[in-house]
C-alpha cells in the first residue's frame, strides 16, 4: 500500500523508470518517475525544502537525504507504520518505522562534519521566502552538537519517523534504507504485521 502522503500514488506498482537512487524500488513503488527524479534536486518541488540551509550540506551527507526521500516517497512497505495526521499537506505520515542500524549509522557518519540549526526538519522554519531558512531563535550548529549520535539523528530528524534499532541489515527485522536487488523491506513489513508490536 501507498501512504496519503503529499506525493505519493494511490495504489504501489511498476516503474520502469525510477531515477538514479530510487531505481531499486522500480519494480513495485509509490512514486512516480518524475517525483523519484525530483527527490535528486536541491529545492525539489517536493517540499521545497532547502538542505543547504546553514551552507552547502557536503555531498556524501546529501546521498544520504536523497535515499531517504525516495525511501519516503517510493516505498510500498511502510504500512505497519503508517498513521493518519491533520496536517495540510498530508493526511498520513510514518511513526516509528525501525531502521537498520547500519543505514543509520552510516548516515550519520557522513553528516558529522556538516553543520544545521535544527533538530526536527519538519517544523518551524521560516518559510518567507518560499523554501525553509532556519529562524531567527536557531543559529547554525556542528551537527554533532545537535545530534550527538546517530540515534538522535533518525529518531528527531523527521519527528519520529524512524525508530533506531540495534538490528542489522541481516536481521529481517529493520527496514533498509540502502539496497539492490529484490526489495528486503517487503518481509520486513509482513514480519511486524503478523507480530504486532
Ligand atoms: N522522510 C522521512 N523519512 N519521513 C518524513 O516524514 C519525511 N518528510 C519529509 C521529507 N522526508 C521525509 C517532508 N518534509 C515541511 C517541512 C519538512 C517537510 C515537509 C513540510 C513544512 O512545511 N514545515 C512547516 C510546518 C508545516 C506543518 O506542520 O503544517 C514549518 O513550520 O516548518
Amino acid at each position: 500500500m501507498c501512504m496519503d502522503g503529499k506525493h505519493h500514488k494511490v495504489e504501489p506498482g511498476r516503474e520502469g523508470d525510477l531515477y538514479q537512487q530510487c531505481s531499486p524500488w522500480r519494480d513495485n513503488a509509490c512514486c512516480t518517475a518524475n517525483t523519484s527524479s525530483a527527490a535528486h534536486n536541491d529545492d525539489s518541488y517536493l517540499y521545497n525544502f532547502n538542505w543547504d540551509h546553514c551552507g552547502t550540506m557536503s555531498k556524501q551527507c546529501k546521498k544520504h537525504f536523497i535515499q531517504d526521500t525516495c525511501f519516503h516517497e517510493c516505498s510500498p512497505h511502510l504500512g505497519p507504520w503508517i498513521q493518519e495526521v491533520d496536517q495540510n499537506w498530508r493526511k498520513e505520515r510514518v511513526l516509528d518505522v525501525p531502521l537498520c542500524k547500519e543505514d543509520c549509522n552510516d548516515w550519520w557518519e557522513d553528516c558529522k562534519n556538516d553543520i544545521t540549526c535544527k533538530s526536527d526538519w519538519h517544523t518551524g522554519w521560516d518559510w518567507s521566502t518560499g523554501f525553509n531558512r532556519c529562524p531567527e531563535s536557531s543559529k547554525c550548529r556542528p551537527w554533532i552538537e545537535v545530534y550527538p549520535d546517530p540515534k538522535s539523528m533518525c529518531e528527531q530528524i523527521w519527528s519520529k519517523s524512524y525508530l533506531y534499532t540495534d538490528y542489522t541489515k541481516t536481521s529481517g527485522r529493520c527496514m533498509q534504507l540502502w539496497f539492490t536487488g529484490p526489495n528486503p523491506n517487503e518481509k520486513v513489513a509482513e514480519y511486524y504485521i503478523n507480530n504486532a508490536r
